[in-house]
């Protein structure tokens, strides 16, 4: 069994819950702003998230809420790359703020990976400059430079379910899919490093917590602190671990030794 050399975290959603309360607002400012009557509400934007990607989820909503019998007129889709930018500007405003932070045992164990000279990379379907932001307001400002790499939609066309992103990691970082571990909250992150073949953990949310998850290593409410462990939910280590868990190197050593 190969030893663990990287970790490799996807951003929305398992970084930070930055979904629901962050670009959810966001592209409704956005709207609001261009004048469009479009409104995403909580419920119907879980259904959205299917689609990986703003500026596919904004045309997918389009093509099957707003236009369902018809071509959608060309002006409304030639917007959408400049509503994803007006999101974008909006979404960067509430990072600023700070009004989104990073979820439970994040920070700690970002940390401690460094500490123990594991290797850090992102692997997104949002823009770097989304990540870089989102790190610099929760981490710090050097933050972006814990990580060797930040693979995202700015190198990577195939949006997640595609494993793209997670190869393009493994090309990247010259390494195994066993030499990684992947840090995901959604049946399509999961997906995605299943087709690279990257064991993966998965820390759902509100929006991803009926998924089916049994293919990850494991399925968690979240990272945990050792004050605060996490659920164990799900996944193929499940019987190897304690039923709430802190997620450390040692125990991804532990769920690596088999
Ligand atoms: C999640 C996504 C993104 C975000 C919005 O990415 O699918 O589309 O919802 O960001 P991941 P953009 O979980 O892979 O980090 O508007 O920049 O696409
Ligand atoms: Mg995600």
């Amino acid at each position: 069994m190969s030893e663990i050399k990287a970790l490799l975290f996807d951003v929305d959603g398992t970084l930070a819950d930055t979904e629901r309360d962050g670009h959810r607002i966001a592209f409704n400012r956005a709207f609001a702003q261009v004048g469009l009557d479009w409104e995403w509400t909580d419920e119907l934007y879980g259904r959205l998230l299917e689609i990986s990607g703003g500026k596919e989820r904004m045309t997918h909503y389009l093509r099957h809420y707003i236009h369902p019998d018809s071509e959608p007129p060309q002006e409304l889709l030639a917007l959408i790359p400049d509503l994803h930018a007006i999101k974008n500007r909006f979404y960067w405003e509430m990072l600023d703020k700070g009004e989104i932070g990073l979820r439970p045992g994040v920070a700690r164990l970002l940390t401690e990976a460094r500490e123990q000279g594991l290797r850090l990379a992102i692997a997104t379907t949002t823009t770097g400059d989304n990540v870089r932001s989102l790190l610099r307001n929760t981490l710090g400002a050097d933050a972006e430079h814990w990580f060797e790499l930040i693979a995202s939609a700015d190198e990577v066309a195939n949006k997640k379910p595609s494993p793209a992103v997670y190869e393009y990691c493994l090309m990247r970082l010259g390494l195994a899919p066993t030499e990684c571990i992947a840090f995901e909250d959604s049946e399509n992150g999961m997906a995605a490093t299943r087709g690279a073949g990257i064991p993966v953990i998965v820390t759902v949310n509100g929006y991803t917590q009926d998924g089916d998850y049994r293919d990850a290593e494991l399925m968690l409410e979240n990272l945990g602190e050792p004050e605060a462990p996490a659920r164990v939910l799900g996944g193929r280590a499940a019987g190897r671990v304690s039923s709430s868990v802190c997620v450390d190197v040692g125990l991804l050593r532990k769920l690596r030794a088999g």
